[in-house]
């Protein structure tokens, strides 16, 4: 009983954010809706006609069609029917494989697929590069040019209410252009088994107002303010800098300038709770699997806490 309702509690969850083709938020998915819809009524209304003929067939009077007029339905329903419904339905869909129209003017944002994370660098034109991880805000209304890479292995970079997906190519650089036209909160994935832990593998995706997108990229580019206690005593000694940048600078692990801003942990798999963040700390492998982090096992709850108190203070 209690377990089916932490089950439920948790399926309910996952609604927060929605990952659904069938909830579009952006211009390409909602025509690959468009046309998912003609396709499965059309197939209905095929289906349904088929099992109507066949009806008929049974019950008609013996003699009823003789040779040629079932070589007449058969050539009819079988070849110019079928020829005609396709090369319309190949007409109708062409126009939608063409990509977005986009200019250099447009807002570039670059996202590495790591295992198991996302290096993300907004590109703004004409404005310095602004770093993160796991997270993508992308202003609704205006195009944007996702420019897709990977560092280790292929990932496939998804928003099922954006648009399709994308390979993310070791050495390559694929390009997807988007448009959302709705903001809110949703959810995108690696699509491409990846390793270990590559179904934990997943991220944030805010499409905002323009207005508010713009302030946040240049409040985002002020330097976090910290207090500079226990937690960034500890998070020195520790090495957590080896691998983590506070600056949006370079860095082997994700960037985690404006942690506090960010509403998952773990590259979207955690709340954003302190408890879980010390929790990753301590162990990324217990919810993740394979994780590019060493564990601090060894670390006390208390100076885990601190680091994670700490870590979560700035980009709120
Ligand atoms: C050897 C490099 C390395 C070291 C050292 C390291 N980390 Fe990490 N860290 C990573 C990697 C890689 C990930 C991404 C794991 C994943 O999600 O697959 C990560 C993820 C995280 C995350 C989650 C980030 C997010 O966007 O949700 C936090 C928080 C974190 N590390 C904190 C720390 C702290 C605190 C320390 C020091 C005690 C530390 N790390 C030491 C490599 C490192
Ligand atoms: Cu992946």
């Amino acid at each position: 009983m209690r377990k089916s309702t932490v089950v439920c509690a948790l399926l309910l969850a996952g609604c927060n954010r929605h990952q659904s083709a069938l909830a579009p938020f952006g211009l390409e998915a909602r025509s690959t809706l468009t046309m998912t819809m003609v396709l499965v009524i059309g197939a209905l209304v095929i289906a349904l006609g088929v099992a109507a003929v066949y009806v008929l067939a049974v019950r008609a009077p013996e003699g009823r069609l003789d040779h040629a007029g079932g070589m007449r339905m058969v050539l009819w329903l079988g070849a110019i029917v079928p020829s005609v419904v396709l090369t319309a339905l190949l007409v109708w869909a062409l126009p939608a494989m063409r990509p977005l129209p986009e200019t250099a003017q447009n807002l570039r944002i670059h996202v590495e697929g790591e295992q198991f994370w996302w290096r993300v660098r907004y590109q703004p034109q004409g404005q310095p590069p602004l770093i993160s991880a796991n997270e993508v805000r992308i202003p609704v209304g205006r195009t944007v040019v996702f420019e897709l890479t990977a560092t280790d292995v292929i990932h496939s970079f998804w928003i099922p209410g954006l648009a399709g997906k994308m390979d993310m190519i070791p050495g390559r650089t694929n390009r997807l252009v988007v448009k959302a036209d709705k903001a809110g909160t949703y959810r995108g994935v690696c699509a491409e088994f990846c390793g270990l832990s590559h179904a934990l593998m997943a991220f944030d995706v805010i499409a905002m107002e323009p207005a508010s997108f713009d302030a946040w990229l240049a409040v985002s580019r002020e330097p976090p303010i910290r207090t500079q206690g226990r937690g960034a005593a500890l998070f020195a000694a520790s090495g957590c800098n080896a691998c983590h940048s506070l600056i949006g600078g370079e860095s082997i692990g994700p960037d985690l300038t404006r942690f506090g801003e960010r509403i998952t942990v773990g590259a979207g798999i955690l709340a954003p709770t302190v408890e879980n963040t010390a929790a990753f700390i301590r162990d990324p492998h217990r919810s993740k699997p394979g994780a590019r982090m060493p564990s601090y096992s060894a670390m006390p709850e208390a100076d885990a806490l601190a680091i994670a108190r700490w870590l979560k203070e700035a980009g709120r």
